[in-house]
């Protein structure tokens, strides 16, 4: 069966899926959403227009986490989501409330970067809601390391790309990200960071952030 990856090097949620294969040995045929994502042309592939998106022969595949838990099927399981339906549904619920809650609050910030001329203080009042998200998530976490303890999962690969994105982008918005601040988020960068295969999409992601944003 064809299968192809909507992805590029830029999106924190197609890194989701690029660090899932990484660590699982799945690999897709890639290509660049033709139009670009959002484009009619990309709707053509996927209804929202979305990447990451995975097209198949008879169906496309949407939503990053549903992708990551997608390519961990495929590979017939993976240390990334054990079998405890109890650590399965932690997983599910830190990743859920992250792109519920977290994202949530920064997505005006999001939108201004699109608007080419963002307002700064929208993005300085979307970047402080997030930093109180995110303390609350880290009620869900346990202690260790990494978010659900002392292995890496699906939470923290879920987590990684868009941590990197608000690493960077916050200084240039006269902001801290929470991941130099908050002594919880603080232990979890450094672990997720001298991850090998994490730290490789990191600098992808990184050329990918210079080239479109320049020096942040
Ligand atoms: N909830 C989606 C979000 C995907 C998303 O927003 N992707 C961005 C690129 S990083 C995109 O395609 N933006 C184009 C648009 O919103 O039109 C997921 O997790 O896959």
């Amino acid at each position: 069966m064809a299968s192809t990856l909507y992805i590029t090097d830029l999106s924190p949620f197609g890194a989701r899926v690029r660090l899932v294969c990484k660590f699982t040995g799945i690999a897709f045929d890639e290509l660049t959403p033709p139009g670009g994502a959002g484009s009619d042309t990309m709707k053509q592939i996927s209804p929202f227009g979305k990447m990451p998106a995975i097209s198949l022969d008879d169906r496309v595949l949407v939503e990053s986490l549903a992708l990551m838990e997608y390519v961990v099927d495929k590979a017939g399981g993976s240390p990334l989501m054990p079998q405890s339906p109890e650590r399965r549904a932690a997983i599910r619920g830190v990743m859920l409330a992250h792109d519920h809650y977290v994202m949530g609050a920064v997505w005006p910030f999001f939108l201004q970067l699109r608007t080419g001329k963002p307002d700064p203080a929208i993005c300085r009042a979307a970047m402080d809601a997030a930093d109180v998200q995110y303390g609350v998530l880290t009620r869900l976490f346990d202690e260790g390391t990494f978010a659900l303890g002392g292995e890496l999962s699906l939470a923290d690969i879920a987590m990684a790309p868009l941590a990197l994105l608000f690493t960077r982008m916050y200084p240039a918005f006269g902001g801290t990200a929470p991941f130099n601040v908050q002594p919880r988020l603080k232990a979890w960068w450094s672990a997720i960071s001298d991850v090998p295969e994490i730290a490789d999409v990191f600098s992808r992601m990184d050329a990918a952030i210079a080239r479109v944003f320049g020096k942040t």
